[in-house]
């Protein structure tokens, strides 16, 4: 009835026709079947090696398998792997002091999936503005940004310009309004009295790698300070080092009210995000009001721990600011009338294209490059922060060749 002796005489072919068979529809992957993974490399069922250029969106910075992150979570595994917040671990009390001396966030919140951790930055909001900036009960209006995305549950579908994330997914969630990103007038005009925040992406990912005109992330939070509003940055792909700083906020001199963070923060070996703020801000919070059976537990703060100790040791951010300027200015040399724009920071980068990015898409993964498009017509590309100098270059020579081509 399960496969255990015999799993590894599956074809790709066969692991493909399962999951169609036995799983929900929800995903349209490329149809590479990876077993194994080492640094920027993945390997598939029959052991074709691919050079990864998405990171899982940007949640193995570090590199697949990182020994250090691996070394403690097995450490941690023999350990104690949940305790429940009903009871205080050896471990959340070093994260939560480490998350505050590489950031100055006197406080953090664990959570688990990025968009628990948006919730939660959402909750505090809401009961900030009634408690600390006095909103009427049930009056706080949060502001949300076209073309955002920040994770998959009702309320934060609700407040999606995607029709396809809400569509069918209805009543959703009152109290959210839609400004313009990129747009510091539009934001201006949707203030009102009851506004108690702000949350946006400093850079847009899933919308293609946006980039917002200089200036405006420092104007948001200006009028943040002007109006008493709190400025929550979703800092949970573009955080972490991926855009070449600690956090993509950094760029504009901007210290946001409230930073989310996920992704990376594991290294990619478990979910763990978390929400940081100052005390008054996450001072809302009192016992029982808000909370999750897994967040804080002992295996995903020792895994957290390495994940930022890597990043740091290795010095991967700057790695990013540097090779990421590298590869934006040689992508940039390429000149082909199929190439509308092409955007970057750090190690993340956007290639709009004039027409479908997926054939490109399949094109690389054919050649070895794994890569995923975004809104039809857009190739990103999010390799891991350690890739060598010259496995980047063979991925952009692959990326020129495939566009070359179309
Ligand atoms: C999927 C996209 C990327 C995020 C930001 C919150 C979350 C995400 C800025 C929620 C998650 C993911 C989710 C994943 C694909 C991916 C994605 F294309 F869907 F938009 F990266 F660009 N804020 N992004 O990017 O975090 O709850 O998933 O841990 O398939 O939905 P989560």
């Amino acid at each position: 009835m399960f496969a255990t002796s015999n799993e590894t005489s599956l074809s790709s072919q066969d692991f493909i026709e399962l999951e169609d068979q036995y799983g929900a529809h929800n995903y349209h992957p490329l149809d590479v079947v990876i077993d194994r993974a080492e640094g920027a490399w993945v390997f598939d069922v029959e052991g074709r090696r691919y050079l990864d250029f998405l990171s899982a969106y940007s949640a193995v910075n570090q590199g697949h398998c990182h020994p250090a992150i691996y070394k403690a979570l097995v450490e941690q595994a023999a350990k104690v792997t949940l305790t429940s917040r009903a009871f205080r671990n050896d471990q959340l009390p070093l994260l939560l002091k480490e998350l505050h001396d590489l950031t100055g966030y006197p406080m953090a919140l664990p959570m688990n999936s990025g968009v628990e951790a948006v919730e939660t930055a959402l909750k505090a909001a809401r009961k900030w503005g009634q408690t600390v900036k006095g909103i009427p009960a049930g009056q706080a209006e949060i502001l949300t940004c076209t073309n955002n995305f920040h994770g998959r549950t009702i309320s934060v579908v609700g407040f999606s310009s995607e029709s396809q994330y809400k569509c069918g997914f209805g009543p959703f969630a009152p109290g959210f309004k839609q400004v313009i990103f990129g747009d510091i007038e539009s934001f201006h005009q949707a203030i009102t009295p009851n506004t108690c925040a702000i949350l946006i992406e400093p850079v847009q990912g899933e919308a293609g790698i946006r980039i917002p005109p200089a200036g405006y992330l420092k104007a948001v939070a200006e009028l943040c300070k002007e109006h008493n509003i709190l400025l929550i940055c979703d800092e949970i792909q573009s955080g972490l080092g991926r855009t070449g700083k600690l956090l993509a906020s950094e760029h504009e001199g901007v210290a946001p009210d409230v930073v989310i963070l996920g992704k990376a923060l594991s290294g990619g070996f478990y979910p763990v995000s978390a929400v940081l703020s100052s005390r008054e801000v996450l001072g809302v919070f009192h016992p029982g009001d808000h909370g999750s059976t897994f967040g804080g537990n002992p295996l995903a703060c020792a895994v957290a721990r390495a994940a930022l100790k890597v990043l740091v040791d290795e010095d991967l951010i700057a790695r990013s600011a540097e090779l990421g300027a590298y590869a934006l200015d040689r992508l940039k040399r390429l000149k082909h009338p199929n190439v509308a724009e092409i955007r970057g920071l750090g190690l993340w980068i956007g290639i709009d294209l004039k027409g479908p990015a997926r054939p490109l898409c399949e094109a690389l993964k054919d050649r070895g490059v794994l890569c995923k498009e975004t809104h039809d017509t857009v190739i990103r590309f999010a390799p891991p922060l350690m890739i060598s100098r010259e496995d980047l270059d063979w991925g952009l020579e692959q990326i020129e060749a495939v566009i070359l081509a179309s």
